[in-house]
């Protein structure tokens, strides 16, 4: 079985978040999604609008994600490649290069990012009301 991770806070969850998910899960045969913790966005300088259990939840509700963990740590990535065996570590790209230090362990793939959407652009679509929406999907 070939395992995927990412890592991420995925509030507000959007089109952009799914489409790196299930890129990511048609790489394997099985995707864990490691959740960035309230307390860990905190450190982020983040605070997400969704709390952590809910943010877990609604990904865990995803056909294409197989596994939920906590992300409570910059430097758990290492320990969590060893511990579930991962084969491939994929983020979007705009942490291109950012994690470099982990292809000693696992394939490192940075898919690009889904152009038009983001949490703080639906955060201000609200504020001031135009529509989001990404481009169609090919
Ligand atoms: N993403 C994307 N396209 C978008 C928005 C986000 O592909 N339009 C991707 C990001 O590149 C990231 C993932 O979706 O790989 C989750 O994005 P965020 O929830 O913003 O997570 P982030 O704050 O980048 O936290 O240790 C890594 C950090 O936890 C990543």
């Amino acid at each position: 079985m070939r395992k995927v991770i990412t890592y991420g806070t995925f509030d507000l969850f959007h089109m952009g978040h799914l489409r790196l998910l299930e890129r990511l899960r048609e790489m394997g045969d099985h995707l864990t999604v490691a959740v960035s913790s309230d307390a860990f966005n905190a450190g982020k300088g983040k605070s997400a609008t969704v709390c952590y259990e809910e943010r877990a939840h609604i990904l865990r509700a995803l056909r294409c994600v197989d596994d939920v963990i906590a992300e409570d740590a910059w430097e758990q990535k290492a320990d969590d490649i060893r511990r579930l065996g991962i084969h491939v570590f994929g983020m979007g790209s705009d942490w291109d290069g950012k994690f470099d230090d982990l292809k000693a362990l696992c394939e490192v793939v940075y898919l690009p990012r889904t152009e038009g959407i983001s949490t703080s652009l639906i955060k201000e679509s609200i504020v001031s009301p135009t529509p989001v929406r990404v481009a169609a999907s090919r």
